[in-house]
């Protein structure tokens, strides 16, 4: 065991530190789904291990009194299903009737998906989870393990001098007999000579267990290094995310593919507490740069979180941001993407105000007003039209609504939909791949027609499954599209 040094024990913590804060969906690692197994409807939540190898555990609820068990099963990317362990029952959880929770061993670090299988008496079936597995952590050892350790450690070294001095020494003299003088300096020459030997295994295995701790380093996720250029020309500004990371530039993660008709989906958000935001879909004009025209946005800095997805089914974000030189003139407008969004206006303030009217559509913040962090739930909301009836809800980049969470000091960033935390992209990607749809190469391409682009629904409520991962001060963005417009409203909440 090495006894670190206390600079070394800082710089551990300290990469942990950032690495929990920048892991995959900035700092909110946990997994949420809800969908539909055959006939139950199920939601499932997976908290991915902070290291990998490890166990990410997994909670199925499925309130459907008809279910008699519940299976989790882990298939990683490479291996799919034919090279997946068998599934693994999840035990119903004691005083919580529909809730199974289980176990999954991640073995390595990429894209996972976790097939959660349904048995009862109205049939079988099966909901797709993908799981990104990445090592955000690393694991310290206690203090008061480190001292018994150390304790231990110096015990063991003493015992094998003092062995050797007696090997060498007064164990070769039979009992009772006086030790020569000869014999005594013989035993002090091999304690002497064993002190530099254990010191050297000592040392040595410092040397390899530091080795071996920067090598798991190397591995543990952070974000890819990117460079963000806004440039103006004739009234147009134009936002230029450049992938400046070597990993990337060397082509050593696999190609991205669109989700929902969009290589990336782009959200700007203002740093202070005015209240802007934009929802862009960027362009990949290379293999590692996104272009995207800006809306009339005011003046100021924005933080900028771009999702993307791989062929692998991993869903990643792209985190930087930019400073906006006053104010961005329309001229820009006419070229964004017809699915582009932008909001400029005022902030719901929780628990005070709960509804927001956007033209005419009423949403209202349905949960609670002050929530806690840690508890899985939803964020609801509830949809009034002017008559005081629901609301016909067309379906915006395929799905009924989006959440996008931002904390207040930019360290947690996810982007929701009613059916999760899950790109739509990364649960069709693994569907296909259990088909044997893939290449050899392990290369996906989804054409157009591969993505449900959703319908139109009548809807009271919009629900997407959540749940906080740490208190602080957060701003929630909702949006949906009404009549043919995009609604956002925005609340700013205070989680306990
Ligand atoms: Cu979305």
């Amino acid at each position: 065991m090495s006894l670190r040094s206390s600079a070394g024990v800082l710089r551990a913590s300290l990469a942990l530190a950032m690495a929990v804060a920048l892991a995959a969906h900035v700092g909110s690692p946990d997994v949420f789904r809800s969908g539909k197994a055959g006939p139950y409807a199920v939601d499932v939540v997976v908290r991915p291990p902070q290291v990998v190898p490890g166990i990410a555990e997994i909670l199925v609820r499925v309130p459907d009194p008809r279910v008699t068990r519940v299976t989790v099963r882990p298939v990683y990317w490479r291996a799919g299903t034919r090279g997946a362990p068998s599934a693994d029952d999840a035990k119903p959880v004691q005083g919580a009737s529909g809730s199974f929770a289980g176990r999954l061993w991640l073995m390595a670090g990429g894209s996972y998906s976790v097939h959660v299988a349904v048995f009862g008496s109205a049939g079988t079936g099966t909901l797709v989870v993908p799981v990104g597995a990445v090592a955000t952590g690393q694991l310290q050892l206690s203090p008061g393990l480190r001292w018994l350790l150390i304790a231990l450690g110096t015990l063991l070294v003493a015992g094998v001098i003092t062995a050797v001095h007696a090997a060498v020494g007064e164990s070769q003299v039979p009992p009772g007999e006086p030790i020569s003088r000869a014999r005594r300096r013989r035993a002090r020459v091999g304690a002497a000579i064993a002190t530099p030997i254990m010191a050297m295994l000592v040392f040595g295995g410092a040397r390899w267990w530091d080795a071996e701790a920067t090598a798991y380093r190397r591995t543990l996720y952070r974000p890819m290094r990117t460079e963000a250029v806004v440039r103006d020309s004739a009234g147009v500004s134009t936002l230029m995310l450049r992938i400046a990371d070597t990993n990337w530039r060397e082509g050593r993660v696999s190609p991205l593919m669109p989700d929902h008709g969009k290589i990336s989906h782009l959200f700007l958000a203002r740093i202070d507490s005015v209240g802007v935001m934009a929802h862009l879909h960027p362009a990949l004009v290379d293999f590692a740069t996104l272009v995207t025209t800006l809306p009339p946005l005011p003046a100021g800095r924005y933080r900028l979180y771009a999702d993307v997805v791989h062929e692998t089914g991993f869903q990643r974000t792209l985190v930087d941001s930019i400073a906006l030189a006053a104010p961005i003139a329309p001229a820009g407008v006419s070229r964004l993407d017809p699915d582009d969004a932008w909001f400029e206006g005022p902030i719901a303030v929780l628990p005070a105000t709960r509804g927001v009217q956007v033209g005419d559509v009423a949403i209202s913040w349905a949960g609670d007003p002050r929530p806690g962090a840690g508890k899985p739930g939803a964020l609801r909301f509830s949809l009034r039209s002017v008559m005081g009836d629901s609301v016909r809800v067309e379906p915006y980049l395929g799905m009924a609504g989006h959440a996008v969470v931002i904390r207040q000091d930019g360290g947690v960033y996810i982007h929701l939909h009613p059916g999760g935390t899950s790109a739509m992209a990364s649960e069709i990607a693994f569907t296909l791949r259990d088909r044997g749809d893939t290449t050899a190469d392990g290369r996906l391409r989804l054409g157009d027609g591969t993505m449900p682009m959703g319908a139109e629904q009548v809807l009271s409520e919009l629900s997407f499954p959540y749940a906080f991962p740490s208190a602080g001060r957060y701003r929630i963005w909702v949006q949906l599209r009404v009549r043919g417009r995009v609604r956002t409203a925005a609340w700013d909440v205070d989680v306990k």
